[in-house]
């Protein structure tokens, strides 16, 4: 039996740790683990831990139970301009959580164990890898429903399956089980519900055997070609890290200290 730790506790989510791995776990059953801006708070708080966190490799992103990963936003809390929360204010903070998923500078795992539907469809699209159990339906309600994802959710979308794909996922708003996703392109395995956690956490070892700045460099890389500006700042801001790392990155700030010239010309020049 695998033990996990508890890292902190939340109203809608557990947050929890077990050999390098950290688990969020959307915890609201009564809804199939549909996300209230509350939720997305405190995912968004518990990525910022996994980012700080050196003792944390991978992250993964599931759903309580055996019914569903996340059926998207709560409709009971649908408002006009957003999601009402418990403060009165409408919010769509699921779009900051997107952009903390393809921020961290660690790979994050969804692991599907049911219904991924609407927003929570989108939520496994942007995470790096999805591991569906054969229970999984995967679909977006969006145009159903009164909503549309025209960010990550359309056009990352759209480079896992395609642009014709993409939009029969969109217009139909139709169900697939996890063979289909996983044949489309948007599901890189699919298991049955009771090995699942025990695959994810096995490609998770496999990972954490991997060089964690390699495995940061590939995910920015990756990023960086649809991300524009925002993803080539991102690749940028971690090429400053490993120039950081270097003795001709501290000559700069030596030679400062100690009021001299920096002697850069002992430094190699590679081809
Ligand atoms: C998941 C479905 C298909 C399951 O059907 P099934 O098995 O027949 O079960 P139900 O009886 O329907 O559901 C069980 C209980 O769970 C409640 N429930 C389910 N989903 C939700 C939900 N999203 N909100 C609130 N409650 C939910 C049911 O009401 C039921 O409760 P009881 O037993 O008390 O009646 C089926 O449930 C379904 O289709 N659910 C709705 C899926 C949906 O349309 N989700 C919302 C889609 N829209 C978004 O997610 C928008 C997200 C967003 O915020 C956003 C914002 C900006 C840009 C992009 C996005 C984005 O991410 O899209």
């Amino acid at each position: 039996m695998r033990k996990w730790e508890t890292i902190a506790t939340y109203s809608d989510i557990l947050f929890e740790f077990c050999e390098g791995v950290a688990k969020i776990t959307i915890n609201r059953p009564q809804v199939y683990n549909a996300f209230r801006p509350e939720t997305n708070i405190q995912m968004l708080e518990a990525m910022e831990i996994c980012r700080e966190r050196s003792d944390i490799d991978v992250v993964v992103l599931t759903g309580i139970g055996n019914k569903a990963f996340c059926s998207g936003g709560d409709q009971n809390v649908k408002g006009v301009g957003g999601y009402v929360g418990e403060d009165g204010v409408p919010r769509l903070n699921v779009l900051d959580l997107h952009k903390r998923i393809r921020e961290l500078p660690k790979p994050v795992i969804a692991m599907v164990n049911g219904y991924a539907i609407g927003g929570g469809h989108v939520l496994h699209v942007v995470c790096d890898l999805t591991i569906a159990s054969e229970n999984a339906i995967f679909g977006q309600t969006g145009p159903k429903v009164g909503s549309f994802d025209g960010g990550f959710g359309s056009s990352y979308l759209a480079r896992h399956v395609g642009q014709k794909k993409a939009r029969e996922i969109w217009f139909l708003c139709q169900q697939y089980s996890a063979q289909e996703a996983m044949e489309m392109g948007m599901v890189n395995k699919v298991v049955p519900f009771d090995q699942l956690e025990d695959t994810v956490m096995e490609w998770c070892a496999i990972m954490q055997q991997r060089s964690p700045l390699a495995l940061r460099m590939i995910k920015r890389s990756l990023n960086a070609e649809l991300d524009g500006q925002h993803g080539l700042m991102q690749l940028a801001g971690d090429a400053t890290l490993m120039y950081y790392l270097m003795e001709e990155a501290q000559e700069g700030k030596q030679a400062f200290l100690e009021k001299r010239a920096p002697n850069f010309k002992k430094y190699p020049k590679f081809p």
